[in-house]
């Protein structure tokens, strides 16, 4: 075996570099990441190992990052983000310093962590639609190659319809545990379609919604899964299609596009109150919007969707007489003041506030029977603890009423793909609560005002020395910097602002709202004036 690794390692020179496993995997410029991704490539065979053969998935993907960039992240047996522990394991691979030392480090994790080498490791993979991604995808069959690894190639997918499969693979033929679902792409939309297709019977058409699929693998995916639904039930306009011209990638379009920079896509030609989304590159992020009659931008974005889908299946868990199950929602630093007050205080739902990135958020919602988490970029789902999901499967209703709403409910746990955030069947699942509350995009955001605010990014010399707390949201180091942007907050009524080092693009982010919009972008500059020096 090291004798295997270190002949094809040998085709994946390190760089001098240093890698770190970030918000969401390794994400770097592509051209860095080939002896990244065939190290992680070991490593997910080792994960695989070490659960006693259970698919491990590796996706190779930069998101929402510039086409230039890729990336890779594992996802582990039920569908979750890579546990946490192991993050710093791909580091230590991803940092070994040449091949031997390579092997060296492969064989300390498995005395470490007690791999037995014996089990057969199977793995999955799939990439988006950089230019990138087969040379990357090369490197990593290299890697499974040399340590005897099974695997499947699955080709283009969205991030989420990975995480579902290896959920769906991993779930197949367990005694307690039902199927997750047909372990295919086709399964994929089967599941999705039916359940969408229930949830909407008798409810009236809402018309056109348009969807910028940020020139990324959504595209095609939204309309395979528009053809499953049919014409008749989902009306769905797809623009920014464009997967053969890489460099169009998440540029002037795409969730984060609209999230930062609080207008329309340049593509967008939707009349006035039609409701539209944007997709990111990898389908793992939505946000909607739409223009008012007056022609005024208004924003729909995860804070939106959570407090949206907290309402909704708080009345639909209350209608089926399943009152007894915890409903929470989970939020991050970045979720508008309003939001999180309109949760706690109209919709008496508990909030819990983590740091950024989905691996917490979804951590902390299993620990509610519902937990709702959306971060505000728009990524996020619903997870139903085990309990939830029993109860919801076997509960025996008390009326037609209660009937009806168990039937909704167990369509709606179909409909959303638990496993992580997944623009598709959020996309959905915001279509069918508005139709089932007879909304328009208007009537939604009328439910709270945002506080105005600002979400910019701020080039700096070394990111690495923003050290933050509390749920990221005052910074440690570097000294004095946190003393300055309080001073700054105090000046401004309703002001609220912070920075934290990104994971994912090397930037520092800098939030601010406040209570008119001029403060909170005149706060946003300010702090981001005092980040920059540094
Ligand atoms: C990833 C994570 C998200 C996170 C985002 C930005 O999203 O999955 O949880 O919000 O990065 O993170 P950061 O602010 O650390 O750069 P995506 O859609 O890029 O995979």
């Amino acid at each position: 075996m090291a004798a295997a690794i270190i002949e094809a390692s040998k085709k994946h020179p390190k760089p001098d570099q240093v890698f770190s496993y970030g918000t969401a995997g390794f994400r770097m410029k592509a051209f860095l990441l080939d002896s990244v991704v065939f190290r992680v490539g070991l490593l997910a065979a080792l994960r695989s190992q070490r659960q006693g053969g259970r698919t491990i998935g590796l996706m190779i993907t930069a998101s929402h990052n510039v086409p230039e960039d890729n990336g890779v992240k594992l996802v582990d047996p039920m569908g979750e983000m890579l546990d946490e522990r192991w993050e710093a394991h791909a580091a230590t691979l991803a940092n070994a310093s040449s091949d031997e030392d390579l092997v060296a480090k492969y064989e300390g994790l498995i005395t470490e962590l007690k791999i037995n080498t014996s089990v057969q490791a199977n793995v999955i993979f799939a990439k988006d639609t950089r230019e990138s991604g087969p040379a990357l995808v090369a490197a990593l069959t290299d890697a499974l190659n040399a340590v005897g690894a099974n695997f499947t190639d699955y080709g283009l997918l969205t991030t989420p319809q990975l995480h579902y499969l290896v959920r769906c693979i991993n779930t197949q033929n367990l005694p307690d545990t039902k199927p997750y679902g047909e372990p295919t792409e086709e399964g994929y939309y089967t599941k999705i379609a039916a359940a969408y297709r229930k949830l909407m019977q008798g409810k009236p058409r809402q018309g056109q919604v348009t969807v910028d699929c940020a020139n990324g693998v959504g595209a095609p995916k939204l309309k395979a899964l528009a053809e499953a639904i049919g014409k008749d039930i989902f009306d769905v306009k797809v623009i920014n299609d464009a997967i053969d011209v890489p460099s169009k990638l998440n540029s002037q379009c795409g969730a984060d596009f609209v999230k930062t920079q609080q207008r329309l896509p340049p593509a967008s030609q939707a009349s006035a109150l039609a409701r539209c989304a944007s997709l990111d590159g990898d389908a793992d992020r939505i946000v909607y919007y739409f223009c008012d009659s007056d022609g005024s931008f208004h924003l729909l974005d995860g804070d939106k969707i959570a407090t949206l889908a907290a309402s909704f299946i708080a009345d639909l868990v209350k209608a089926a007489g399943l009152a007894d199950l915890r409903i929470g929602v989970v939020q991050t630093a970045y979720a508008n003041g309003s939001s999180t007050a309109y949760i706690t205080k109209t919709l008496g739902l508990p909030v819990v506030c983590t740091p950024t990135g989905v691996k917490h958020l979804h951590h902390a919602a299993t620990k509610f029977d519902c937990g709702v988490y959306f971060e505000a970029n728009g990524h996020g789902t619903v997870t139903f603890s085990l309990a939830a999901h029993s109860a919801i499967a076997s509960h025996s209703p008390e009326s037609p009423a209660q009937a009806t709403a168990l039937e909704n409910l167990r369509a709606l746990v179909d409909l959303i793909n638990e496993t992580v955030g997944d623009a598709l069947s959020d996309l959905l699942l915001v279509e069918v609560i508005l139709a089932h509350k007879g909304w328009g995009p208007k009537e939604w955001n009328s439910t709270y005002t945002d506080l105005p605010n600002r979400l910019v990014r701020v080039e700096v010399k070394d990111r690495s020395v923003f050290k933050a707390t509390d749920a990221e949201r005052r910074l440690l180091e570097p000294t004095g910097v946190q003393e300055k942007i309080d001073s700054l907050v105090g000046k401004y009524k309703q002001g609220r602002s912070f920075a934290r080092a990104s994971g994912t693009e090397d930037a520092v982010r800098v939030y601010s709202e406040a209570g008119e919009r001029a403060e909170a972008d005149e706060l946003a500059r300010g702090v981001a004036d005092i980040v920059a020096q540094f």
